[in-house]
């Protein structure tokens, strides 16, 4: 185990791809109008931008929603030979597109690709009334797709193409803020290579590692490597599955996704209580919460802390410590009808980690959900 901090672990990656954080996360979906809905009622989202038919958009419909910095962008196909119909109808709904937000979008794609990337989208600059935006693409696992956005000063909601969303529906936000990171599900075998390509053609560090040993419960098996970039505003864990007594959590997501793809989406809060109670309220469906041994044993295994136990145990919400803090986290359910995506909601106090001392509670529990669907 080596001795570093996060701190100085990040200071190691190179610098070729400057990155300042997300810019937005696309979902490609059956019904956009629908799950817009869904993410404005159920998780606090507000309406940003829209484009489709009515802005001259022929071939699809995007709803564009805000929460803090976080920007969710939803997209269904308008006909049956729509790329964008073809995705779903193999995946299920799902991220096509994890964006980041860069200062060159030009010269990020001229660095990736002389480094191995394969080519989503060329350097591209589109523009305004309200300015120019700079992007271009690199695919990742599976159809995954890296966005490189560069704003030069641009002044409209979203970006050209879209127009502003006004909507007379609009529910309070539960106070999300940004997101911590997004995590990918990969093949077997294939963890190492995707470590590899975010070495080496993203420029990122390998932070934390988990192995099978160290993850196995009574079923459940998987691997998994944190990539960071150079400041830490860009994190991605990658998952393998692994041989266990039964099917791995990560094989059924294989399955039910048809290949490889994000598996959650972890998005920070400054107050984890209010945020879950809200999104309960709301109907957000999360695991169940770990039995009251792990609760009794919160002071010994992790020390004090800021939060009532008794309120977090209340919610279900997990406890973990390393070196430098604690942190506080909870998953939800599937928000898919195929058991692939869900969300952690997370609140960090100094801890930099992933909550490895929550993966026995929380796996337990996810294999419960994963028993009732018949995949175990
Ligand atoms: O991002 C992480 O590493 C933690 C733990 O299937 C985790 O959130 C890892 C694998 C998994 C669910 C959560
Ligand atoms: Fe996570």
């Amino acid at each position: 185990m080596s001795t570093l901090t996060f701190a100085e672990k990040i200071a190691q990656a190179e610098n070729f791809l400057p990155i300042n954080g997300t810019d937005y996360l696309e979902f490609y979906v059956g019904n956009a109008k629908q799950a817009a809905h869904y993410y404005k009622t159920a998780f606090g989202f507000q309406s940003l931008a829209y484009s489709g038919p009515e802005t001259g958009n022929r071939e699809s419909v995007s709803y564009v929603l805000k929460q803090g910095k976080i920007k969710l962008v939803l997209t269904s196909g308008l006909n049956s030979s729509s790329p964008i119909v073809e995705h779903q109808k193999i995946h299920g709904d799902g991220v096509k597109i994890l964006a980041l937000w860069v200062d060159d979008a030009y010269s990020a794609y001229e660095e990736t690709t002389k480094r191995g990337a394969k080519m989503y989208m060329e350097p591209t600059t589109i523009s305004d009334e309200n300015g120019e935006v700079r992007m271009s693409g690199i695919y990742t696992y599976g159809e995954t797709v890296h966005m490189f956005i560069e704003r030069k000063n641009y002044s409209g909601e979203f970006m050209p193409g879209f127009v502003k969303w006004e909507s007379d529906y609009n529910p309070t936000d539960v106070g999300l803020l940004y997101v911590d990171h997004c995590v990918g599900n990969v093949g077997w075998n294939r963890m190492i290579p995707v470590v590899k390509w975010y070495e080496e053609v993203m420029g990122f560090v390998n932070i934390l590692s988990f192995d099978d040993k160290q993850i196995n419960t009574e079923y459940s098996a998987l691997m998994s490597k944190v990539m960071s970039n150079g400041n830490g505003f860009s994190k991605f864990p990658i998952n393998e599955p692994a041989e266990g007594k039964k099917k791995s959590q990560i094989e059924e997501y294989l399955d039910f996704y048809e290949g490889e793809g994000v598996q959650h989406i972890a998005v920070a809060t400054k107050d984890i209580i209010k945020t879950v109670t809200d999104l309960k309220s709301r109907g957000v469906e999360f695991l169940g919460a770990p039995p009251e041994a792990y609760y009794n044993m919160i002071p010994e295994r992790v020390g004090v802390i800021d939060e009532d136990v008794k309120k977090l145990q209340e919610l279900g919400i997990l406890i973990d410590h390393d070196e430098e803090g604690y942190l506080l986290q909870i998953f939800t359910k599937p928000v898919e009808d195929r058991p692939t995506l869900f969300y952690e909601i997370i609140e960090r106090h100094g801890a930099q980690s992933f909550g490895a001392g929550n993966f026995k509670a929380l796996f337990e529990a996810l294999e419960k959900e994963q028993e009732k669907r018949g995949n175990l």
